[in-house]
């Protein structure tokens, strides 16, 4: 698939994706939406990439929300298959084999901050600007941000911010936990390519069982999800990165791991 609406290099091992419709804000219409969902598909079918970075395009913003053209006209079914497609792509990423750092340049709202919600990791430039103001255009969020917003701030601080519609900067967003850092500008694309390098050095198997055990544990009791992770633990050791790593720790060098 041609892409049009975003921009995929790969870097090393790492799949780096620029969401790039810069006049709109970089706002998502349906066709940057189905090429967002495409493209999750091909990384997760490419054993090459073992991080992506997700950015926008411009200096202004990440993603400014849904594309509030396409949706005015929309009936009730149509928004909520609207709705049920944001959510499908959005699960794309947050299942996606392969940790996802957001690095968040500019305004993360509505749509934009539910996508930054479905990484695993939140990088902010000190510029950025979060917000559910779905309420101010008579709607709810649609793509999963009631839900995701509440588990990663809390229930308090998110209906604050749902109700209110209130924008919140990069400072205030760390405070809550909604980022896990903040960086200048200019340090953003390093500080994420740094971040993706560190967990590249580690076992690839490894990590990406980590993500699917956190994902997997959230949705159930924690009695279930220990259960899952004793099970992902156990079969680490039928990698040859479990074997490779520890011998280094024995022989004190560093690991050199495969992904096998
Ligand atoms: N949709 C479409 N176009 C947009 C959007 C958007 N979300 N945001 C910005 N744009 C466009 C503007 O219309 C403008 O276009 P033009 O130059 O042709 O007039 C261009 O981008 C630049 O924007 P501004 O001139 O407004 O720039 P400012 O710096 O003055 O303001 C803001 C920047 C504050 C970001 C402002 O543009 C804004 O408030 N944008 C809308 C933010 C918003 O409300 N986002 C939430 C949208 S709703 C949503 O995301 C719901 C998701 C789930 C839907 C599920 C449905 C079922």
């Amino acid at each position: 698939m041609e892409y049009s609406n975003l921009l995929y290099e790969k870097d090393g091992g790492i799949g780096f994706v620029t969401l790039n419709r810069p006049k709109a804000l970089n706002a998502l219409n349906a066709a940057l939406m189905k090429e967002i969902s495409h493209l999750m598909d091909q990384i997760a079918a490419d054993p090459t990439v073992q991080v992506v970075i997700i950015t926008g395009s411009g200096e202004k913003s990440f993603v400014a929300g849904a594309d509030i053209t396409e949706m005015q006209p929309m009936s009730a079914v149509e928004g909520r298959n609207w709705g049920k497609f944001g959510q499908a792509t959005f699960d794309k990423i947050e299942k996606l084999p392969q940790p996802v750092i957001a690095a968040v340049n500019g305004f993360a709202l509505g749509g934009g901050c539910e996508l930054a919600m479905a990484c695993d990791i939140r990088i902010a430039s000190e510029k950025a600007k979060f917000g559910q103001p779905e309420v101010s255009l008579g709607i709810t969020p649609g793509f999963g941000g009631t839900q995701r917003l509440s588990r990663l701030v809390g229930k308090g601080r998110a209906k604050e911010l749902l109700f209110t519609g209130d924008l919140i900067d990069a400072q205030e967003a760390y405070r809550i936990g909604l980022v896990n850092k903040v960086t200048a500008p200019e340090e953003l694309l390093n500080a994420a390519k740094a971040l993706a390098q560190k967990i590249m050095s580690r076992a690839p198997v490894a990590v990406q069982v980590c993500k699917a055990a956190v994902n997997e544990g959230l949705d159930v009791d924690l009695d279930s999800g220990v259960a899952y992770e004793a099970e992902v633990f156990g079969l680490c050791f039928a990698t040859g990165d479990q074997k490779e790593g520890m011998a280094a720790f024995v022989e004190k060098r560093p690991a050199k791991f495969t992904g096998k």
